[in-house]
């Protein structure tokens, strides 16, 4: 079997225990990683000033060696701060009009793509299978066919894909889409992502589809897919049916006194819909008298991007109104909305999963969105949640046992978190245990296997 050389912005090293840490992306690349031996390569998150960067760090666990190179203050700055979030996300996400252009960035984004190639290169062997993670490293291949290389090299966008009259807003459209025709696969999240794509590209007369995945273009014949990733859902259900006991999501249980939960889950970032969901959330107690009172509603959301402007700005918005809606519906014994702005551990977040009545998922647009895949696999089959879904989470088009909204629609979902509140119990197992099966025979392991099974095929 060939080497597997991974390649993605952030790397995740194991700890000095050598033990994986918790995320199933980590878990699954790591166990392909290690079925194969090879090489993770990417970003180490740090900066090596105005300096050129150190050759790279070197770390090997077993038959996996960790990769690391820093990035000089004007890298970060123009590649991930600049393009890869300010560029990138935002179109990805159909923000227009939070995309920021400056030729300094798109320089600096194909600059870094071209010193990652050059960095990955001597340790590249000819029959390496190499596998290129998200909206970064798009033009990566291109860069490493252009220095003779003709391994197999699979890329997999962990975001939306738009259709072409989003993307060809952007300047620099036509060379990432050449950068995505130098990979052997490009696999997108969803169906509708790769229609998108490969519509885009033949509405503009740049591709001709060649039918069962097979695209040609920019001189090149590649195959696009579609692999919808997801979590260890076993492994995570049995963590979270633990977690029930854990020390703090007990004393969380005691806080709420037997009123029902809601969660929320999201790293700070405009995609997540966090501001509609809240004014959702004010709709459905307005609405619901005989709901006050009785309800808590707990939004965890970490800081994230805290550079980029615009992260900054909705950092405050989201606490502003927040606050504004307590202010506006608490009474002096009860407070409905809790609003947690920082990382809480993967053990008490499992707990708080299975002890939420509705799992609010509602982002504006999300590639995948793996937060709604926990939420389900943390459910009590003998007395499961509601798991309330945005039709724009790629999640949606697997998890038809949810209550779909359109998060742009507030009473819409007001109306979902009140019918999920009341649902019966034989409809709640009923919705549930389509889904868990789906996840349990659709988990991140297959999603790994039917990547690069496609990626190695003859
Ligand atoms: C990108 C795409 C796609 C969140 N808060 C805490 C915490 N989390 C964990 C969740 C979940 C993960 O972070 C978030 O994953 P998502 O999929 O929801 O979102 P993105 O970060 O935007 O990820 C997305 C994904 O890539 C994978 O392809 O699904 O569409 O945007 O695992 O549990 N974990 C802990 N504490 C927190 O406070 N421990």
């Amino acid at each position: 079997m060939s080497r597997l050389i991974v390649v993605s912005n952030r790397v995740t090293v194991p700890d000095k225990s050598g033990a994986a840490p918790a995320g199933g992306l980590a878990v699954a690349l790591k166990a392909a990683l290690g079925e194969r031996g090879g090489i993770w390569m990417g970003w180490s998150g740090k900066s090596s000033g105005d300096r050129e960067p150190e050759a790279l760090s070197l770390q090997t666990h077993g038959n996996i060696t960790y990769a690391l190179t820093d990035l000089t203050d004007t890298d970060v700055e123009e590649y991930y701060h600049g393009f890869a979030n300010r560029v990138l996300w935002p179109i990805c996400h159909y923000r227009l009009d939070l995309a920021e252009y400056g030729r300094k960035e798109m320089a600096g984004y194909f600059r870094v793509n071209r010193f990652f190639a050059q960095r990955l290169a001597p340790m590249l062997k000819e029959d390496d299978v190499i596998w290129v993670h998200d909206y970064h490293m798009i033009p990566l291949a291109a860069e490493l066919r252009q220095m003779g290389f003709k391994n197999r090299i699979g890329f997999f966008l962990h975001i939306p894909w738009p259709p072409a009259d989003v993307l060809f807003t952007m300047p620099v459209h036509e060379e990432i889409m050449r950068g995505l025709s130098r990979y052997d696969l490009v696999g997108f999240q969803t169906d509708h992502d790769l229609a998108n794509f490969e519509g885009g590209l033949v509405r503009e007369g740049i591709a001709e589809s060649l039918g069962d995945g097979r695209i040609s273009s920019f001189g090149r014949t590649f195959r696009g897919g579609f692999y919808p990733i997801s979590i260890e859902t076993a492994a995570f259900a049995d963590y979270a049916r633990r977690a029930a006991n854990n020390a703090l999501v007990r004393r969380a249980r005691q806080s709420i006194e037997g009123r029902d939960l809601i969660i929320g889950v999201d790293r700070l970032d405009y995609s997540k819909g966090i501001t509609q969901r809240i004014d959702a959330f004010e709709r459905f107690i307005r609405a619901n008298p005989a709901h006050q009172h009785r309800v808590t509603y707990l939004q965890i959301t970490p800081k994230s991007r805290s550079e980029v402007p615009e992260y900054e700005q909705m950092q405050r918005t989201v606490a502003e109104q927040a606050g504004r809606v307590n202010g506006a519906i608490s009474a002096v014994d009860w407070v409905p909305i809790r609003y947690i702005n920082r990382s809480i551990s993967r053990p008490v977040l499992a707990g708080l999963y299975r002890m939420a009545k509705v799992g609010l998922v509602t982002p504006l647009r999300d590639g995948m969105n793996l937060v709604a895949k926990e939420y389900v696999a943390a459910q009590d089959p003998e007395n499961p949640g509601v798991l309330v879904l945005s039709r724009f989470a790629g999640a949606a088009r697997e998890l038809t046992g949810a209550l779909l909204v359109n998060p742009y629609d507030i009473e819409g979902t007001a109306h979902a978190i009140a019918r999920g509140l009341n649902m019966p119990l034989e409809e709640r197992q009923a919705r549930w245990k389509r889904m868990m099966d789906h996840l349990l025979e659709h988990d991140v392991m297959r999603w790994c296997d039917d990547f690069l099974k496609d990626l190695t095929a003859p």
